[in-house]
């Protein structure tokens, strides 16, 4: 049932009230997407204290093992190689699996997982996505296959799963690799099996900003034995013993202090997920029924990480665009972000590549135009959710006065500083 302005009791009584229009920011300090989620501060020294008493700092140390072993039961995977970050694993992962010409991917994502097919000049080859789950649409996949083809490399976009089914059979039947770029969905499953075990192999991020962090880290997961060895080798220089290398390799290890992070964090993993999923039932109860204002939703019968809260701001309806919301909320101290804003075609060097490739990305198009995520994660209380769907709720419930207010202010000095940021990448 749609909400109705006067059940609400606002933080500001009116639009005049925001701090786009001179009031005072709501936060004192920002309220970040991707905050990082923090465990047992306690354990992480110990580990840490540990470390430095029997000085082994990486390569290959007791803490990425066991790192690996727990990350490989976790995804119910035979073998897991961890690595420095997921954009040097999925280098890795692509080098190792063979992958040469041209690759399907969507544009949809974060630059990494194109960057990671260009630096080794393999073409990244944009394909359009499903407008409801955001991850690659498989029928369209099928359909940019060249004879160049060598791969493909779905996107768990948010934790959401790729079409894993429809990719597995396409790649199956057309002799491609398939590769899954899982940096989003650690802790996620697919009919019922944990991320991580579908395709030639996945490769989770452990940023710091991802549900589950190593403060940097990634890795490779996979059930090839040999692919996985392959993957062990190339991550430290190609090595296979003193002075002997096999193939070209590069330094892709994980040190650690980091694997003792992630094995700190991993301990709270449960406790990360209840308070994700809190928040992101919180947003949803708020902001149900907002004209305009539609939440990408979990499948409640998989589970879920539960790390991002994605909006999708239909401008024909709000009045308000997304970009003037998510200024809105920056000024309150609300660093709402819109990725991945402008997709990876319209970012250098794959904008003067392919000068055309919108023509063929419609679904990507018009979703970099709407999405928004807000902060959640275990950096962000109750208290300030409600603040902040109240926020949103007062700009689009006076979505039209908004609007006006915000052109007039274009006309004044203060103005046109946040046009200009209108206009630019949020940061
Ligand atoms: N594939 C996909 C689909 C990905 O999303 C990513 C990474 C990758 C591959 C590659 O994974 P890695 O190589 O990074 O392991 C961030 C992250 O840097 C990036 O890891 C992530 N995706 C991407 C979605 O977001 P930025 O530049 O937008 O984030 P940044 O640095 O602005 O951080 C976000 C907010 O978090 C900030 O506003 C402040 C807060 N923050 C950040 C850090 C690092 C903290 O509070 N503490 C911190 O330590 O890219």
């Amino acid at each position: 049932m749609p909400v109705t302005a006067s059940k609400i009791e606002m933080i500001k009584a009116s639009i005049e009230e925001l701090a786009i229009l001179g009031g005072q920011p709501a936060f004192e300090s920002a309220l970040h997407v991707g905050r990082p989620n923090i465990g047992n501060r306690h354990r992480f020294e110990e580990r840490l204290a540990d470390i430095l008493d029997r000085r082994w700092l990486t390569n290959g140390g007791r803490y990425v093992q066991e790192f690996e072993q727990r990350i490989a039961e976790l995804a119910g995977v035979k073998h897991c190689i961890a690595m420095c970050n997921a954009t040097v694993a999925l280098e890795i992962a692509i080098r190792a699996l063979g992958m040469t010409g041209e690759v399907i991917v969507p544009s949809f994502t974060f630059i990494a997982t194109a960057h990671a097919l260009q630096w080794q000049e393999i073409t990244p080859v944009f394909c359009d996505i499903d407008s409801r789950t955001h991850t690659l649409d498989a029928a369209k996949v099928e359909q940019m296959i060249t004879p160049r083809t060598t791969g493909i490399i779905g996107v768990h976009l948010w934790g959401n799963h790729c079409d894993i089914d429809a990719l597995s059979e396409i790649a199956r039947r057309r002799g491609l690799k398939l590769l899954f770029d899982s940096a989003h969905a650690f802790g996620c499953s697919y009919r019922g099996h944990m991320i991580g075990s579908f395709g030639d192999a996945e490769v989770f991020s452990f940023h710091a900003t991802k549900f589950l962090n190593s403060l940097e880290g990634g890795a490779v997961v996979t059930n090839d034995a040999e692919l996985a060895q392959k993957m062990r080798l190339m991550k430290n220089f190609g090595f296979t013993f003193y002075d002997k290398t096999e193939y070209i390799g590069t330094n892709g290890k994980m040190n650690e202090v980091s694997a003792a992070m992630g094995l700190t964090n991993l301990e709270s993993m449960d406790d990360f997920v209840a308070v994700n999923r809190r928040n992101y039932q919180q947003y949803a109860e708020e902001l149900a029924g907002l004209e305009g204002v539609t939440f990408l939703t979990y499948d409640e019968k998989e589970k879920c990480n539960y790390q991002y809260v994605v909006l999708e701001i239909d401008q024909d309806k709000t009045i308000v665009t997304r970009d003037q919301l998510m200024q809105i909320l920056h000024k309150e101290n609300v660093l709402a972000r819109r990725y991945f804003y402008p997709g990876c075609h319209r970012m250098e060097p794959y904008r003067s590549y392919f000068p055309h490739a919108s023509l063929l990305l419609p679904e990507t198009e018009k979703l970099t135009q709407r999405v928004l995520v807000l902060p959640s994660g275990t950096a962000v209380g109750q208290a300030e959710i409600s603040k902040i769907c109240q926020i949103i709720k007062l700009v689009i419930f006076q979505g039209k006065q908004m609007s006006e207010r915000l052109q007039q202010h274009v006309s004044s000095p203060e103005l046109s500083s946040h046009a200009q940021e209108f206009a630019s990448p949020a940061s």
